[in-house]
């Protein structure tokens, strides 16, 4: 893509924005940045994009396009259907997403990754397990770190391993990966998508550009009439080419098997995402044997069901990222030992009826928190003993009351955490030191 002399238009001016406009400075475009936000609030970053060389339109007046763009780079979280994005698609000849407009410039091929849950967790195994190997591997894009931020860095990758959200997803024309990963899919973001069926369909645009590159699937959600090669997996599952069996993943044709029980990720969702992770090392030739190492020694990114600390012969997992109810399901799903749940938080309108047999089954007490604590306690009347606890640090202690030796004690809220905490983040960290203070010999 020759952006010498090229009028560019950024949307956004956050993290991917920053990054979109820099690349397309480094490569002799001129660059101007719009962002819908209050002026008063992106003061900080009209200062820090002039210094860019990109100056930056704050507000209402971000939304009338000064003339036309030859491209306009949208960053993810503006919808598409948004009126600063169809002003600036009506007056462009493009409007692409920032991951689009990266890898136009991307020598490296790209492992894509997409999936309601466990993306992040499976593009950092996936980078770290490439990385153990000798390879010059980067986890990107929806993780955190912009894909044109890789670009612009001018190192050379032998593989850029990129968690893609629907988002991004939405705005490609041609990102084509060589290997795509399909984790799972379950109803999420419905402020964005007006039904299941858009966000579906939004997800699914990561095999538009396929072709005969290898696709590695949820066995599940694997019928997608697609030609590509395919390896799918499972550990719920009989027929997946990658199964689960004892505490060992195990693929089917060969016999081959790899010790699961026992490394730092627990739970059959991790499972999966390292079958995942094992199933783009076949297709990139890499023996199991030699990666089994840095998959053991890998540890989830936080929040993510990791392990916390063993109490009173418990083992206690924060998995605070679990914002919906999918997340929550797999969480409980993954388990192999009677569960201590705490869960609650906002009360965003999710129904945990659906997970009442779910909960019968893996649940031996719960200990209900937030605004839709009472909620739980009815949906699940019956069939789980549910008690409330008024903050984090008494569900805690309650469920250290509850838990026998062998127990897991989950904190997997199942729901976003906005009523008590910033964040799920802030939400995690509470979690893990009530937890740690007890295991510490507080309280
Ligand atoms: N904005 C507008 N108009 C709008 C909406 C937003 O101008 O209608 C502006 C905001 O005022 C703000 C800017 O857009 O200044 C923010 O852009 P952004 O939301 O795309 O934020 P970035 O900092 O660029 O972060 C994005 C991803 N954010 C989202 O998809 C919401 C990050 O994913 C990603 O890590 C980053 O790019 C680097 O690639 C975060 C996320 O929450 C972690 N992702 C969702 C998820 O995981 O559920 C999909």
């Amino acid at each position: 893509m020759d952006l010498a002399g090229k009028q560019i238009a950024v949307l956004g001016a956050g993290g991917s924005g920053y990054a979109a406009a820099a690349l397309a400075i480094s490569r002799g475009a001129s660059v101007r940045v719009f962002d819908s936000g209050s002026p008063e609030k992106l003061a900080a970053a009209v200062a820090k994009f002039a210094a860019l060389g990109a100056p930056l339109t704050a507000g209402e007046s971000a939304l009338e396009p000064p003339h036309f763009f030859e491209t306009v780079v949208v960053s993810p979280g503006i919808d598409t259907a948004s009126p600063i994005a169809r002003s600036f698609a009506a007056a462009s000849a493009e409007l692409i997403g920032e991951i689009e407009f990266a890898w136009r410039f991307s020598n490296a091929p790209v492992i894509g990754i997409t999936g309601t849950n466990g993306k992040t967790s499976t593009t950092a195994l996936i980078a770290a397990m490439l990385q153990a190997a000798g390879l010059r591997a980067i986890a990107a894009g929806n993780i955190g770190l912009p894909f044109s931020d890789v670009i612009l860095s001018g190192e050379r990758y032998d593989w850029v391993v990129l968690e893609l959200s629907s988002f991004q997803l939405e705005t490609i024309t041609s990102l084509s990966p060589r290997v795509a990963v399909w984790m799972n899919f379950a109803p999420d973001h419905m402020d964005r998508y007006s039904t299941v069926e858009e966000y579906f369909a939004a997800k699914r645009r990561l095999f538009d550009y396929l072709g005969e590159d290898a696709l590695v699937i949820r066995k599940e959600e694997s019928d997608l009439g697609l030609t590509a090669r395919t390896t799918t997996f499972s550990a719920f599952s009989t027929s997946s080419d990658l199964g689960y069996l004892a505490g060992e993943i195990v693929h089917a044709a060969s016999g081959r098997r790899f010790p699961f029980a026992g490394g730092e990720l627990q739970g059959k969702h991790n499972a999966e995402n390292v079958m995942a992770a094992l199933a783009v090392a076949d297709e990139l030739g890499l023996a199991w044997d030699a990666l089994a190492p840095a998959i053991q020694q890998f540890q989830a990114p936080p929040h993510r069901c990791e392990k916390v600390a063993l109490l009173d012969g418990a083992l206690y997992l924060n998995d605070s990222k679990s914002t919906n109810l999918h997340s929550l399901e797999s969480a409980l799903a993954g388990q192999d030992a009677p569960v201590i749940l705490i869960a609650g938080g906002k009360n965003k309108g999710l129904d945990f009826a659906e997970l009442r047999d779910l909960a019968a089954r893996m649940v031996r007490e719960c200990v209900c928190i937030g605004e839709i604590a009472d909620h739980i306690v009815e949906a699940w009347h019956g069939v789980v003993p549910c008690q409330r606890a008024a903050d984090l640090d008494e569900a805690v202690a309650a469920a250290r009351r509850l838990a026998r030796p062998g127990d897991i004690v989950l904190f997997s809220p199942g729901t976003s955490s906005f009523d008590m905490f910033s964040g799920y983040e802030a939400r995690g960290e509470a979690f893990r030191s009530a937890v740690r203070d007890r295991a510490s010999g507080g309280a």
